[in-house]
């Protein structure tokens, strides 16, 4: 079966270590076959209908190799395409984006393109530094690296409409009771109402008074997000205040895109600030039956450099079932994915020199899921709770030490139920949002582990809404 006069499809290719390997689901009005080579040749070197242009050595060196095919009835299935390194423009990933990642969103044949992984060659890595800190580096500012406790942090609410005051007020509490971090929401940046240098100003102040009561080093994902002009003089100001110990530069990484989020990580690099990846927008190009799936941009994001990312709870308001997020988690800081626990990944292992990040869960969390999220994350983690500290029934303060006291719990070996029965605080956010049961957490991890070739057949007859 061709399309445009070529056939696309070549089952005894076996991609070699500069390929790059897409894994996609796809459903439309064609034969799977068919549909395949109108993705492959869309995205590489093809169109609609033969070329007088088109010569052998194009053909040979540039054409995108659809390897695998899993049907799923007649005009649906999975699909692994290979396209060789010499396609792509290096340090452009705009141009990868718009070859592999572009037009086939609009065929008309399809009903149905989810781009579920890429598989990135280590050559093509080689391009990107990774991030600067990393999970360590962030370790290492919050005073972390021995104890190895899961960071904890909130965002203030109301999202938009404090005064830099007032935002820094709430700031206060929540170190004062004891977490390592404070962040902007993502739709907070530089309004009338509450300026991102007064702001700043006000929350420095408070991560002083806050210090010197606690001891501790107190972090602030400070969000600059913007066009590049207005980033760059944030972090030129930020640079000139040397708040590199106290200020992770927050960025709102999905909706800047790709090259504007590499340019300005260049900048943070440049001069030595962490970074603080917010992903919101990322789902409306997950969740439909035409998506991506969040796992390219993490991979993107982790190569281009953020040091510590949202990913989703599990558990929280975000959706993301536990075996999707620990997925995510695992690309954030593994150096690569078991594939046989992970049909829906293709396994990518990263370059030596790409950092580990630190992973972000966040969304809808509250003191009583500690135990299930430590369970699902691990304790290399940093957990946050924004209504979940200041809907505390004693306010920010009390619901920044009932955070405090769930990770304390975690670290002594002590469920946080037991853990209630001496602290106050723990046990009023408890009575207010109840406890989620962290077996629920470990026995879903553990049948996936057993079930691991069941559910990959699975989703090889049930077709994508077959995928974990
Ligand atoms: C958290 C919040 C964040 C989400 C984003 O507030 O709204 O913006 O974490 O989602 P709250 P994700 O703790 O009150 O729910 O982290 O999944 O990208």
């Amino acid at each position: 079966m061709a399309y445009g006069g070529y056939g696309y499809i070549d089952k005894k290719y076996v991609p070699d270590e500069n390929d790059f390997v897409v894994l996609m689901w796809a459903g439309g009005s064609e034969p799977i076959e068919k549909i395949a080579e109108a993705i492959a040749a869309e995205s590489s070197v093809g169109s609609w209908t033969k070329l007088k242009t088109m010569n052998d050595f194009v053909w040979k060196n540039y054409r995108a190799r659809v390897f695998w095919i899993g049907a799923v009835g007649k005009n649906s299935g999975f699909m692994k395409i290979a396209y060789p390194i010499e396609h792509f423009d290096a340090k452009n990933i705009s141009q990868f984006q718009a070859s592999v990642l572009g037009n086939i969103f609009g065929l008309k044949e399809l009903k149905e393109l989810y781009a579920f992984d890429i598989s990135f060659p280590k050559r093509y890595q080689k391009q990107f530094s990774g991030p600067h800190a990393g999970l360590e580096g962030i370790r290492k500012l919050v005073g972390t690296e021995r104890s190895r406790r899961p960071h904890v942090g909130t965002i203030v609410k109301p999202k938009v409409g404090l005064t830099p005051k007032e935002w820094a007020n709430v700031a206060y509490e929540a170190y004062a009771g004891g977490l390592d971090l404070v962040k902007d929401d993502e739709n907070l940046v530089d309004q009338d109402f509450c300026r991102w240098k007064d702001r700043l100003h006000e929350v420095v102040k408070a991560i002083e008074k806050a210090g010197g009561e606690t001891g501790q080093n107190h972090l602030y994902s400070s969000n600059i997000s913007d066009r590049h002009s207005r980033m760059v003089e944030r972090v030129d100001y930020l640079n000139g205040m040397g708040l590199q110990k106290n200020i992770v530069v927050m960025l709102d990484v999905y909706i800047m895109g790709l090259n504007g989020l590499q340019e300005i990580l260049d900048i943070t690099k440049k001069y030595g600030f962490a970074t603080h990846g917010h992903r919101a927008g990322f789902a409306a190009a997950n969740r439909g039956d035409f998506g991506i799936n969040f796992q390219i941009y993490e991979r993107f994001y982790r190569l281009l450099g953020v040091d510590q990312l949202h990913i989703g709870t599990g558990v929280g308001k975000m959706e993301g079932s536990p075996l999707v997020i620990k997925r995510l988690h695992d690309i954030a800081d593994q150096r690569r994915l078991e594939e046989k626990f992970y049909f829906g990944s293709l396994g990518m292992e990263f370059a030596d020199s790409i950092k580990p990040m630190l992973s972000i869960a966040s969304g809808g969390v509250d003191a009583g899921m500690i135990d299930a999220l430590v369970a699902l994350h691990g304790r290399d983690t940093n957990i946050q709770a924004g209504a979940g500290v200041h809907g505390h029934p004693g306010g920010t303060r009390k619901g920044a030490l009932s955070l405090r006291q769930a990770i304390d719990a975690v670290m002594e070996g002590i469920p946080a139920r037991e853990y209630a029965k001496t602290h106050r605080e723990l046990a009023e956010a408890l009575k207010q949002w109840g406890y989620f049961n962290p077996a629920v957490i470990t026995e879903a991890l553990e049948s996936e582990r057993k079930n691991a070739k069941g559910l990959a057949a699975a989703a090889l007859k049930k077709g994508r809404a077959g995928m974990l």
